[in-house]
């Protein structure tokens, strides 16, 4: 799904020619090497298409979009005119429903049976986020029994058993040699997790024998309703999995093709939370020019049918301008929402929601 086999001549396509021009990088420090913190470059972002701008300014809109309202959705739908199966809907979501989907996705979404990327380091862990509120630390145990669940949960492919348990830090043995991570960086380390059938990334497909639970029936209703202008008529849009994905500042997502689900006619349903980034949509292979397009918290794309096969990917997050996540933070200002605004303040979280079948 995600990477190229061949990075030399990935170098030479023009979609790795538009990652390259729009990531962020980290200029050398006096010795020579990357600094750990990333410093803005600026670069010209004068062809990144803003729907939002377009939204604002009401105006003719700019050669090859178009709008794709349709009856009885309530929203403006913007599409490319050669890129059909796209749908990008600006400001799908209200800031109430960010702050909830931002709540969930740090605290239900990475709970077991749901996979992220620490279960393979860490086994399956309970609670991250409440752990993290707390300033717990995980640290390894000596006893399986007193990890039982812990265990148990991590029947997943490629992990061997794990026993940690969070602790306070007044627990921690001062000079004792065991793996420990503070809850907090964990957070901050999560990169994906995958809900309702569960994504194996190592074998790039769904194993059906991996425990789960069905996709929350709130996320299932947001998915139908926001799939809409990408669906027949006749058809329904029946959500069985969903990919969470986490960016830090300097994160990216390589370009790629979703293609392991079976009826392409059925859209992905992506929705972006958090601080800006942007989008790159290319063609069905890498040599063709991709849009770039920005991406804000609260806008939905729909993926489906022709558009299913183009390669696409995030070169980039925004965290050094908040403007765009002002709302955000106003709402997210309560005592108990602390942490949340703190991490949402520098990273985006995406949800991409799909029918498998
Ligand atoms: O983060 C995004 O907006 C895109 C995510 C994506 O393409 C994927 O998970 O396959």
């Amino acid at each position: 799904m995600y990477g190229s086999p061949d990075p030399a001549a990935a170098e030479r396509t023009a979609f790795r020619r538009a990652e390259k021009q729009y990531k962020l990088y980290k200029p050398p420090n006096a010795k020579g090497r990357a600094r750990t913190r990333s410093t803005p470059t600026g670069g010209d972002l004068s062809a990144v298409v803003d729907f939002h701008a377009l939204l604002a300014a009401d105006g003719e809109l700019p050669a090859g979009i178009g709008r794709c309202d349709c009856a009885g959705f309530g929203r403006p739908v913007f599409c490319f005119l050669d890129r059909p199966g796209f749908y990008f809907i600006p400001g799908a979501l209200s800031t109430d429903e960010q702050c909830y989907w931002i709540r969930e996705s740090l605290s239900t979404f990475p709970q077991p049976p749901n996979r992220t990327n620490l279960t393979a380091i860490y086994g399956s862990i309970s609670d991250l986020l409440i752990a993290a509120k707390n300033q717990k630390t995980l640290v390894e145990v000596d006893n399986p029994d007193s990890q039982e669940t812990n265990q148990q949960n991590n029947s997943g492919a490629n992990t061997q058993p794990k026993n940690f348990k969070f602790v306070e830090e007044s627990e921690l043995q001062k000079g004792e040699v065991c793996r420990s991570a503070a809850a907090t960086t964990l957070v901050r380390k999560l990169r994906w997790s995958t809900l309702g059938l569960q994504f194996d990334w190592s074998k790039r497909n769904y194993n059906v024998s991996l425990p789960h639970n069905k996709i929350p029936d709130a996320l299932a209703i947001l998915a139908k309703k926001m799939a809409i202008p990408a669906m027949p008529s006749e058809k329904e849009f029946k959500p069985e999995a969903a990919i969470v994905n986490y960016y830090g500042p300097s994160d990216m997502l390589g370009g790629h093709v979703d293609d392991m689900e079976k009826d392409w006619t059925k859209p992905i349903v992506s929705i972006s939370l958090g601080c800006k980034c942007i989008f790159l949509l290319g063609g069905k292979t890498r040599d063709e020019v991709p849009t770039a397009m920005f991406l804000r918290s609260g806008d939905i794309v729909l993926m489906a049918g022709e558009a299913r096969e183009r390669f696409h990917g995030v070169p980039r997050i925004f965290t050094e301008d908040q403007q765009d996540i002002s709302a955000l933070v106003s709402q997210l200002s309560g005592e108990d929402d602390r942490f949340i605004l703190d991490y949402i303040k520098n990273s985006r979280i995406n949800i991409n929601i799909r029918q498998v079948y």
